[in-house]
């Protein structure tokens, strides 16, 4: 859009030229001015579309693998979200991926583990668990549980339970594209539990508090979960007491409980509530994000799109895509659970924020 400005590749075509390419090409080189425009962009443009996945669309055809497959045969029974611009590379937006998982009473998929980092968000269904390097957690809606990378994991459901559906959150196109990704099954396709059940929650998760005989020195937060209680309880004081950010309502970051960081080194996540009748304002920044609506129902404006939500429907915010956020409800708080590549872009020096009308930003549609 930009290319008559001087110091921006800008050779016009001709027979020459195009012979000169195509002899290039047979010695497997390129000319930079030909691609220079396109790999070196002003600003981001992600190839993401923002996108909304509606539960009420998405639940019968999630439900229906149950009748089609069986955990065993298909190693995992999840119906993924594929985000129109990254089929390619199997992501719902930028480099994360995301499915629904489900499973029904007593099934079990088998123990695994991979260099992709992982989370769960349980979206419905009774007795779901998951095993974490020999931790065992029981799981209900709205709680949010880590595998991290190289963990051996498996998940199921205990067989006095009810089918149960789970949104997974994976950096698995990120891995890939590092060209860095192992899996391995179990060798005895299940793992001993070794710990009392939540022993992790009882040891770690406790506000304000640090067990003095406790050491944790792995990458990863030792809470691998986070209940959905205590969250909305934190939420709800958080809006009380403090106006909170402009961009984003009372947002909470789920953390390490041993250094304030982010869950995972790859993946972040957190929990916000907008408040009856909240209108946030629009910001944009680098890194991507996957929101899943766990309460109530509102609207994002996201690169100039509407994208109208209610519980458990599932949507995207590309990198770079201008977004902000409304509760349109005046009586009933809404909350947005949220998984993010922010630890990546961080570590790494990409992180770049603008706020609407800053740096004469602007909306985009
Ligand atoms: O349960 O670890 O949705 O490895 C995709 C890949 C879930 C898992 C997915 C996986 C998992």
């Amino acid at each position: 859009m930009r290319e008559d400005v001087i110091g921006r590749a800008n050779v016009e075509d001709t027979p020459e030229l195009q012979s000169y390419y195509e002899a290039l090409g047979k010695l497997e080189t390129a000319a930079l001015w030909t691609v220079a425009n396109d790999i070196e962009p002003w600003e981001p443009k992600s190839a993401s579309i923002p996108v909304v996945w509606r539960y009420k669309d998405l639940r019968g055809p999630v439900l229906r693998s149950i009748e089609l497959v069986s955990p065993e045969k298909a190693g995992r029974r999840v119906i993924y979200l594929n985000n129109p611009g990254r089929r390619g590379v199997s992501a719902a937006v930028g480099w994360l991926y995301s499915g629904l998982q489900v499973m029904r009473p007593g099934e079990t998929a088998s123990a695994h583990r991979h260099a992709a980092s992982a989370l769960r968000f349980i979206m419905e269904g009774r007795g779901a668990y998951t095993i974490v390097d020999g931790h065992k957690m029981t799981l209900g809606a709205n709680d949010f549980v880590l595998t991290p990378n190289g963990v051996w994991h498996e998940h199921g459901v205990d067989a006095r339970g009810t089918p149960c559906i789970w949104q997974d959150g994976l950096d698995i196109p990120f891995v890939n594209a590092m060209e860095a990704n192992f899996y391995a099954v179990h060798p005895d396709l299940r793992q001993e539990v070794g710990f009392p059940v939540d022993d992790m929650s009882k040891t770690w998760g406790n506000p304000g508090l640090a067990p003095a005989s406790g050491s944790w020195s792995k990458p990863y937060s030792p809470l691998f979960k986070y209940e959905w209680g205590p969250t909305y309880e934190a939420l709800l004081g958080l809006s009380k007491s403090a106006e909170g950010s402009p961009f984003d309502g009372a947002m909470m970051n789920y953390i390490n409980p041993v250094t304030g960081g982010p869950v995972m080194p790859t993946i972040g996540a957190a929990m916000q509530l907008l408040r009856a009748g909240e209108r946030t304002k629009a910001h944009r920044h680098t890194g991507s994000f996957l929101y899943q609506c766990a309460k109530g129902s509102g609207h994002s404006i996201v690169g100039g799109v509407r994208l109208d939500w209610e519980e458990r429907d599932i949507f995207c915010v590309p990198s770079w895509a201008w977004h902000e956020h409304v509760n349109a409800s005046e009586r009933d708080d809404a909350c947005l659970f949220s998984f993010n590549d922010l630890p990546v872009m961080q570590a790494l020096g990409l992180w770049r924020e603008e706020a609407f009308g800053e740096n004469g930003g602007r909306q985009s549609a």
